[in-house]
């Protein structure tokens, strides 16, 4: 049964995966090796020749990889999936798969930092040219277009400003340029919007994050309804090294099943935790694409079928204020990433997105005192005065 027919929910706990044909088993079997025998030396050579699609060695492919693709892709409305080590595996590998000497790509300005980076300071290094913008004007996008830019980057939110890019324009401006259009869409995941339908080329996940939601694998998906362009990231991906486990894979597997009602509790609890943050006299100002008060907020509403679990925000005093409510909350971790069951709080401009330098912060709005959240699963009432109590220690 295919995602178009089903709802959402259901498909996250059936999409590409059927009872396994040995024996049965209703979870997809970890095929843990590292190669695949063949019957002859005829097959050997028909599979490498591309003659015969059956499995060779686990770089290359391998069942539970697969069950895991035609999941992520189906939830996606796309095609073809192909599974990374990690999101930045994702990521790296469109870039090295379409960006060469000469090339240009336009890019969100405030994108998980380690993305930029790559751009700025290491595919620099093989004369690849990029620009930032604050993409949440499309203007901006369509103004850095150049001659030679092959590709325009959407990160949307973007971490950790939470800004919101119109996917929909943007693709309009990358094909008029004859360039594609690839969007991180990790912070929503398909359950909260879907890239492809809106123009996108490519749609790539940090799975780490809401599609895994348990904090404990690091992984990534590329998703499109391209052929020709799943054909050039699977030839990268394969030389480069990139690509997932087996094991790891299967863990992905087991957590999307419960995407749909992890991403339903977390982002009712963050509406409310937003709602009651932006009327607490210690906070300077919050952002959450579900609040009237984000900029973008009718975009969102637009784009998005919901604004998410990721809230933004900044306490009176700064820094200073900021690092005394993180070292004092007890329920939430302080920790780096997202999208996990439990509620994690972090200090983007001293944490994740230290590696892109103030310079760069500062152009793409990401404030030193801003303090990052990403809600989880808990009672909502635990949460606020976990929350509350920290703020009040300021
Ligand atoms: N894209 C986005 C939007 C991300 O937030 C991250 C990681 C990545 C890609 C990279 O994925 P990874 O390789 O880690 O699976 N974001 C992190 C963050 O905000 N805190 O820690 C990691």
């Amino acid at each position: 049964m295919k995602h178009a027919e089903v709802k959402f929910d259901t498909a996250c706990i059936h999409a590409g995966q059927a009872p396994d044909k040995l024996f049965g088993g209703v979870s997809v079997p970890i095929y843990q090796s590292s190669t695949f025998a063949f019957e002859d030396a005829d097959q050997g050579a028909a599979r490498f020749s591309g003659k015969d699609d059956g499995y060779k060695y686990t770089r290359i492919g391998n069942p539970t990889n697969a069950a895991l693709e035609r999941c992520v892709a189906e939830l996606e409305g796309g095609k073809f999936g192909l599974a990374t080590a990690t999101g930045m595996s994702a990521i790296s590998t469109v870039f090295m798969t379409f960006l060469g000497a000469g090339k240009h790509v336009v890019s969100t300005g405030s994108v998980y930092g380690p993305t930029r980076t790559i751009l700025e300071k290491e595919l620099t290094r093989f004369g690849v040219e990029s620009t930032f913008v604050d993409s949440s004007d499309a203007n901006n996008v369509k103004n850095a277009i150049k001659k030679n830019t092959v590709m325009v980057y959407v990160e949307t939110p973007a971490n950790p400003t939470l800004s919101i890019t119109d996917i929909a324009a943007c693709a309009k401006i990358a094909h008029d340029a004859g360039a594609i259009l690839v969007v991180d869409n990790t912070f929503c995941s398909p359950m909260l919007q879907k890239p492809l339908q809106l123009g996108a080329d490519i749609v790539l996940h940090s799975m780490t994050k809401f599609l895994n939601g348990h904090s404990d694998v690091v992984a990534g998906m590329l998703v499109t309804n391209s052929q020709d362009l799943m054909k050039n990231m699977h030839r990268v991906i394969c030389q480069m090294g990139g690509t997932i486990d087996p094991h790891q894979a299967w863990l992905v597997l087991r957590g999307v099943k419960t995407l749909a009602l992890r991403v339903k509790v977390a982002q009712e609890n963050a509406m409310k935790l937003a709602e009651e943050l932006e009327k607490h006299p210690k906070i300077e100002w919050v952002k959450y694409p579900g609040l009237r008060s984000h900029p973008q907020y009718e975009l969102a509403k637009k784009q998005m079928s919901g604004p998410g679990a990721m809230i933004s925000f900044e306490v009176k005093g700064g820094v200073k204020a900021g690092k005394t409510v993180m070292d004092s909350v007890g329920l939430s971790t302080l920790a780096v990433s997202l999208g996990g069951i439990e509620s994690l709080i972090q200090h983007p401009a001293s944490m994740t997105h230290a590696s892109m330098g103030p310079a760069a912060r500062t152009e793409a709005g990401i404030t030193d005192g801003l303090v990052r959240f990403s809600v989880g699963c808990e009672d909502y009432e635990d949460i606020k005065k976990d929350l509350w109590q920290a703020l009040d220690k300021i």
